[in-house]
Formats: C-alpha cells, sequence, structure tokens
C-alpha cells in the first residue's frame, strides 16, 4: 500500500499567524491518499452441456481505491473497478463524515450493506471463486446505489442503515441496477449485526418499488451467521426476494442459501460449500420489456457443492482451484465447473 501525503495550499496572505496557530491549521487541512487495488482472472472448463465446454480465460478484474481524510472528522473513497475485459465503471465515490467515534454518515455512491457477501465481494475477500447461486440471483453484483448511509458500532452492535435511489425492474433481479432513478419511491434498506466472541449473527432489510407507477414493491430479506476460530471458519446466509407483479400475475419469489466452511491448512487451505436456490417468477424473464409485456417467466431450482483448495502463492498473491457439482431441477445436464482464479492486491 502506497501512502501519499498532500497538504493543501493555504493562502495566508500578509496576515501574520503565530506559528504554533499554523501547524495546527495546516494538520486540519493535510489531505491524505492511500491507495490500493486488485486484479483477478479466471480460467474455466465446464462438463458438455456447461457454456464452458471447451474452456476459457476470462473475467479479467481489477480495481483501484483511493481513500484518505480530506478535513478534520471527513473522509473520502474512490473506487473504480474494470468488470469485464470491456467494462469500466465506478464502484464506489463518497464522502464520509464521522459524527462521533461510534456514528459516520456516508453521501454518494456505494455497495449497498445488505447480508454478507455484497459489499467483500473482491476476488481476494472471498474463500469461494464462484458467487453463490443465490447471490447472483437474488440481487445485482455488486449492487450500488447512490444516497445517504448511516454506520454505526457499539461494543457487540454493527448496524448500517441507507435509503437511495433502490432498484429497478428487469428480466431478472439481478438487472434490477440503476444509477438514476425512475421513480418517485426512494429504496431503504440495512443490515444490523450483532457479535458474541466467535460468533456473528446478522439480519438485512431492503424495500423499495421497482417501476415507473411505484406500484410493484420489491422486499429483500437475509439472515446471516458466521462462526470464525483459528481453526475453521463457517458462514451461512439466507436470502429471501419478493417481487410484486401486475394481476394476474402471481408474485416473484426467489430465495435459497449458501453455507461455507473453511479450513486454513499449511501450505495449502481447504473449502466446501453448499448452496441451494429456487426462483420462480410468472411475469418477467425470457421476452419481459418493462413495464407490461410479460415475459416466460422463470421456474428454476438449483443446488451446487463446491469444493476448493486455496493456495497463498505470496502474500499478496492467492491461487484457487475450485470445483463445482451443479444440479438442478428436471432432465439431467452435465454442467459442473471447474473454475482456477488468480487474485493479486496491492
Ligand atoms: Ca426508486
Amino acid at each position: 500500500m502506497k501512502r501519499i501525503t498532500i497538504r493543501t495550499v493555504v493562502l495566508v496572505g500578509l496576515i501574520s499567524i503565530p506559528l504554533s496557530a499554523q501547524t495546527e491549521q495546516e494538520r486540519k487541512e493535510e489531505i491524505t491518499v492511500q491507495t490500493s487495488g486488485y486484479m483477478s482472472f479466471d480460467f474455466l472448463k465446464g462438463q458438455r452441456q456447461s457454456s464452458y465446454h471447451q474452456g476459457s480465460a476470462q473475467d479479467v478484474r481489477a480495481g483501484v481505491t483511493f481513500s484518505g481524510r480530506f478535513a478534520g472528522s471527513w473522509d473520502y473513497a474512490l473506487e473504480a473497478r474494470f468488470r469485464s475485459e470491456s467494462e469500466f465503471s465506478l464502484e464506489q465515490a463518497f464522502l464520509r463524515l464521522a459524527l462521533s467515534e461510534k456514528i459516520r454518515v456516508r453521501a454518494g455512491l456505494f455497495l449497498v450493506p445488505f447480508g454478507v457477501y455484497n459489499t467483500s465481494n473482491r476476488p481476494y475477500e472471498q474463500a469461494l471463486a464462484r458467487v453463490p447461486l443465490i447471490v447472483e440471483e437474488a440481487y445485482p453484483r455488486s449492487w450500488r446505489d447512490i444516497g445517504i448511509c448511516v454506520e454505526g458500532k457499539f461494543s457487540f452492535l454493527d448496524f448500517a442503515v441507507y435509503a437511495g435511489n433502490g432498484l429497478g425492474e428487469g428480466n431478472r433481479l439481478k438487472d434490477g441496477q440503476q444509477f438514476r432513478d425512475r421513480n418517485a419511491d426512494k429504496g431503504v434498506g440495512g443490515r444490523a449485526g450483532i457479535r458474541i466472541d466467535a460468533f456473528e449473527f446478522g439480519y438485512s432489510l431492503y424495500r423499495g418499488k421497482v417501476d415507473d407507477r411505484n406500484r410493484r414493491k420489491l422486499i429483500l430479506q437475509a439472515g446471516d451467521a458466521s462462526w470464525k476460530t483459528n481453526d475453521f471458519q463457517i458462514l451461512a446466509e439466507y436470502i429471501q426476494a419478493w417481487l410484486d407483479s401486475p394481476s394476474p400475475f402471481g408474485r416473484a419469489k426467489c430465495q435459497g442459501y449458501h453455507i461455507q466452511a473453511f479450513f486454513p491448512f499449511n501450505p495449502v487451505s481447504f473449502a466446501i460449500g453448499r448452496q441451494e436456490l429456487t426462483y420462480k417468477d410468472p411475469f418477467r424473464g425470457p421476452g419481459f420489456f418493462a413495464p407490461d409485456v410479460a415475459g416466460l417467466g422463470i421456474d428454476e431450482s438449483r443446488n451446487r457443492w463446491a469444493l476448493e483448495l486455496l493456495w497463498p502463492a505470496l502474500p499478496n498473491l492467492l491461487v484457487k482451484a475450485e470445483y463445482d457439482f451443479n444440479r438442478e431441477a428436471g432432465p439431467k445436464r452435465s454442467d459442473d465447473l471447474f473454475t482456477a482464479q488468480v487474485a493479486f492486491k496491492f
């Protein structure tokens, strides 16, 4: 990590300031810049009926973050990210004010504090190389919003509540990311977590209306639990999404869980994960055109066992090899997937 200190130029003109006061003034006006970043890429090879049956090196991801303090109790962060080989976007850009040691307010663009995955989704922050099924479907990948977020940290309680533009409507729930509000309704949500020794339990909620006419309500809920010791880490999360559809179509429901256990062996660590997802939406899916052209609908039930080896080749370089046993309702498909991922951070 590189640390650069920039002092803003303070024009004092001809006014004479005592030396001690000037030093104090300079200290307050000091802007600090810390840079950090990461990159990763995957090699995917799937079974016969997988979309990766030929083998493909892809998913080049890279991000860079500038963060630091810019005045008194204010700090900032700016994170830019290459999402794929051709798409570049802002991940976060916010100003934050510390109201006290325990409460901070952020304004700008930020990762939505929902569940345990969304705010820590960079490749070096996650044990498994692939995104869990329910996380992939229930909300957009790296779900961001523009608005205000209040975060608090007390002895055993963490919380974050926020209000922003909210999610929009697409073929699937994961297509709901928007950066300009399409309606008057504002999305609100947050997560509260309690920590007791090595255990943590959290509950997350989001609600907002997705359509231009403020009629279709989306409610997302998640419960998470983790147990971390020096010998293992277990993490589990259940997520549920309900989205209104116009009459006579029934409400869309998407629910599922992911649970994973991580064992930090030397030199190669091991992770195992189990994931289940059911997704039913009689109104949207392929062919849906907002607001009122119905699609073919969605009716899916999928599950996965994931086995993975992780090798920290260098202190800041992680190599992962994951094998996913993918199963779904209906005729059997051969679409197990092998993923090798190299993740680097600086
Ligand atoms: Ca809205």
